[in-house]
C-alpha cells in the first residue's frame, strides 16, 4: 500500500513517466501487487497525432495542419493522403500511379471513422482523389464500397472531374514493360507505396484511410488489400488503429489490419501487434522472401509500432513531440 501512495502522490504519472506501453503491454499478463499498480496507472494519451506508411512528409504535414488546428480525425486523413493522391511525381498512388497490364490506371481507397463507418472504391478510374470518393460513399450513400464503372458514375454525379492519370513518365514505363510484360512484384518501390494514415484528434477519436494505385501492371481488374475494411486498413475508436502496405494478397489472406486491431484489444502494444501479424503472413508463406509487407498501428493511447517482411518500411509519426521518420524492424534482416 505504501508503494501505492507513493505511485499515486509523485506524480509519475502526470511528469508522462508511465508510459502507454508499459499499460497496454502488460494488461493481460499475471501482476504483483506492484506491477498491477504501475499497469492500471492512468496514461496521457498523445493526442492529437498522426501516423502514415512511409515517410511521406508532405501528407503528414497537411494531416498534422488539420489536427492542430483542431480539426477532426477524419478530415486529417482524408485531406493527408490526398497530398499524394495528387502528386504526379509518385508513381504508387492517385494520378500518376503506374497502369494495369493494359495500360490502365485503377485505384483503390477506403477510409473509416470513429463510428467504424467506413466507405470504399475499387477499380476506380479517371478520378485524382479516390479517398475522397470513398469518403462520400461512407456518408452518402447506404453502401460502402463501390467499384468500377459504377464508382466513376457516382463520381461524377458528386461533383468530381474527369482526369487522364497517366502520365508522361508512366506511360513510357508501361511502353518499356510492353516489351517484356513481366510481371514482378518489387519491394520497397522508390522507398514508398501505398499511403496507410492513422490519426488522433484532439478530441481523442480516431479515423484511418488507405490509398494506392495497387501493384503495377496487375491483371486487369485486380484488386488489393488497400480498399478492403479489415484488410488494409481498420479502426476502432476503442483500441486503435492498423492499416498496411506492400503486397495485398498476402494482407488480405490474414485481414491483416482487422487481426492487428484485435491483436491490441487483447493487449498488446502496437509493435507487438505488428509483429505477430507478419509472423502470422510468414507462417502461411515459410521460406518465401519475394515479397514486402509492411504494418503499421497505433493504439488509443498514441503509441505506435510497426513491423515488415524485409527491411526499408518506414513511417512517419507526427504530433506536438516532433515529426519524425521511423525505421521498422524486419522478419528479415
Ligand atoms: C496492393 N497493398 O494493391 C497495395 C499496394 C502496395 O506494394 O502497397 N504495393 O496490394
Amino acid at each position: 500500500m505504501q508503494r501505492r501512495k507513493f505511485l499515486k502522490n509523485s506524480g509519475l504519472t502526470a511528469a508522462g513517466l508511465v508510459t502507454a506501453s508499459a499499460v497496454v503491454s502488460c494488461k493481460t499478463e499475471n501482476k504483483t501487487e506492484e506491477e498491477a499498480v504501475v499497469a492500471n496507472a492512468p496514461v496521457t494519451p498523445i493526442k492529437p497525432i498522426v501516423v502514415c506508411t512511409w515517410n511521406f512528409y508532405n501528407a503528414s504535414e497537411k494531416a498534422w495542419e488539420v489536427l492542430s488546428k483542431g480539426g477532426s480525425s477524419l478530415d486529417a486523413v482524408e485531406q493527408g493522403v490526398m497530398v499524394e493522391e495528387a502528386d504526379e511525381k509518385n508513381e504508387t498512388v492517385g494520378k500518376g500511379g503506374r497502369p494495369d497490364r493494359d495500360g490502365n490506371v485503377t485505384l483503390d481507397a477506403c477510409i473509416m471513422d470513429k463510428d467504424g463507418n467506413c466507405g470504399s472504391v475499387v477499380y476506380l478510374q479517371n478520378i485524382v482523389h479516390p479517398v475522397s470518393v470513398a469518403r462520400k460513399v461512407m456518408e452518402e450513400t447506404p453502401h460502402i464500397i463501390l467499384a468500377g464503372k459504377g464508382a466513376e458514375k457516382f463520381a461524377y454525379e458528386q461533383g468530381f472531374k474527369k482526369e487522364d492519370l497517366l502520365t508522361e513518365s508512366t506511360r513510357k514505363q508501361y511502353e518499356e514493360w510492353l516489351k517484356t510484360s513481366k510481371y514482378e512484384t518489387t519491394i520497397n518501390i522508390e522507398n514508398h507505396d501505398t499511403i496507410g494514415m492513422l490519426a488522433i484528434d484532439e478530441n481523442g477519436d480516431m479515423a484511418g484511410a488507405c490509398t494506392t494505385s495497387g501493384m503495377a501492371y496487375k491483371v486487369g481488374g485486380r484488386i488489393g488489400d488497400s480498399p478492403i475494411i479489415g484488410a488494409g486498413l481498420y479502426v476502432d475508436n476503442e483500441v486503435g488503429g492498423a492499416t498496411a502496405t506492400g503486397v495485398g494478397e498476402e494482407v488480405i489472406r490474414t485481414v491483416g489490419s482487422f487481426l492487428i486491431v484485435e491483436l491490441m484489444r487483447q493487449g498488446k502494444s502496437p509493435q507487438e501487434a505488428c509483429e505477430e501479424g507478419v509472423k502470422r503472413i510468414m507462417k502461411k508463406n515459410e521460406g518465401r522472401k519475394d515479397f514486402q509487407i509492411g504494418f503499421l498501428a497505433i493504439n488509443k493511447n498514441g503509441e505506435t509500432g510497426g513491423y515488415c517482411v524485409h527491411p526499408g518500411f518506414t513511417y512517419r509519426e507526427y504530433s506536438a513531440n516532433g515529426h519524425e521518420n521511423r525505421e521498422v524492424k524486419s522478419f528479415y534482416n
